[in-house]
């Protein structure tokens, strides 16, 4: 008889503005930060795709940007402007002297978590954090930037700084994500959404080693909880993480080299991803077509159905439906 499994499957962002019952919660409350610090409603937009669609997995609804918060940065929401945070220079423009205090001010999170672990039922609880070169780029550039010029100048002329500030993101990040573990996350995904920013060296230096780091001490902290990485954009570099940080599951997005399933095959290493979430705004048969060309595409590999980045705004609530059902006919024998 045929061994017979089925791919899990979640969405990056799947809680968020595609959803008239996300909406309708974020329109009650302005204050985007405050919505992530009240346990109460958090618990419930975590839940509210659960619910619609029986994913395999239950994100914490919260944000990367609660770090710098917690870091003492200024951090607001502007409306249909994204992050704005009063931009900072060096470490002695934040707090950093006492984690304890940092993580106090962001503890709500945590008690997410705990309403989260207990109603998850056989579900996943995937808690997370940003990479910290990611989180250090938001709080050099102030926000969304589209040259990345602040961050690139500051790495390249202030190195031992931003060396510094690395230090002292990555620490936090960990402390914060044993937290998350504590209070029930049976996964967790660091998301390093800008990893494609930096050359070679400076990959090593601000992308591989911090991430090696916080693997290596939340497998030291909790050997079963299982770790995905996201270093979004790292194209051929893929290779260098998948080699020298420790992953249970590695998110792909659209860059990824054409070798690697085979070789995170090798590794015993989960593929998570990665249909185009720009797929997901057409209309027509092309979303099942491109949801099957994924799943063919991983099928010999331990596979997380996901996108290679997170549900886009305009998302017909009609194409994530066709794309769960095409997943969940779809039988792959190992
Ligand atoms: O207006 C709104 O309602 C806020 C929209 C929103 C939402 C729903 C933001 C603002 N953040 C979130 C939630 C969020 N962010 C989650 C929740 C869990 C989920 O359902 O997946 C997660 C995991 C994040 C992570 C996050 N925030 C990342 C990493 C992933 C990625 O998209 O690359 C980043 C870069 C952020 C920063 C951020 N938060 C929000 C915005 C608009 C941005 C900036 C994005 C940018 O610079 O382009």
């Amino acid at each position: 008889m045929k061994n017979v499994s089925k791919v899990p499957i979640w969405f990056m962002r799947q809680a968020g503005r595609y959803l008239p019952e996300y909406m309708k919660i974020r329109s009650k409350n302005s204050d985007f930060l405050q919505l992530c610090f009240n346990p109460e409603l958090a618990s419930e937009i975590s839940l509210q795709p659960i619910k619609r669609f029986d994913l395999d997995f239950i994100i914490l609804f919260s944000d990367i940007l609660v770090i710098p918060h917690a870091l003492g940065q200024n951090v607001d929401f502007l409306k249909n402007h994204g992050p704005s945070l009063n931009s900072i220079n060096s470490k002695n423009d934040i707090n950093y002297m006492d984690f304890n205090k940092c993580l106090r001010k962001i503890s709500n999170i945590f008690e997410t978590i705990k309403i989260l672990h207990a109603k998850k039922g056989n579900k996943n609880l995937i808690g997370f954090c940003g990479g910290p070169f990611t989180v250090l780029n938001y709080m050099i550039e102030g926000g969304t930037s589209k040259t990345h010029s602040k961050i690139k100048k500051f790495v390249k002329d202030n190195k031992n700084e931003a060396s510094d500030l690395m230090k002292i993101i990555t620490e936090l990040s960990i402390e914060y994500l044993k937290k998350q573990i504590e209070s029930g996350a049976n996964y967790i995904q660091i998301f390093e959404s800008w990893a494609g920013l930096l050359e070679r060296d400076e990959y090593i230096d601000f992308i591989v080693k911090p991430n090696q780091q916080i693997s290596e001490e939340i497998k030291e902290f909790s050997k079963d909880t299982k770790i995905i990485h996201f270093p979004r954009g790292s194209r051929k570099d893929y290779k260098i993480f998948a080699e020298e940080v420790k992953c249970d599951v590695l998110s792909l997005d659209l860059t990824y080299p054409k070798e690697l399933p085979s070789i995170l095959r090798e590794k015993g290493i989960t593929v998570q991803g990665n249909l185009d979430p720009q797929e997901l705004l057409n209309d027509g048969e092309r979303v099942e077509e491109k949801t099957k060309e994924v799943l063919d595409k991983f099928k010999k590999n331990n596979h997380i159905f996901n996108l290679s980045h997170g549900i886009l705004p305009k998302t017909k609530i009609s194409n994530i439906e066709k794309v769960i059902k095409v997943v969940r006919d779809y039988e792959t024998s190992k």
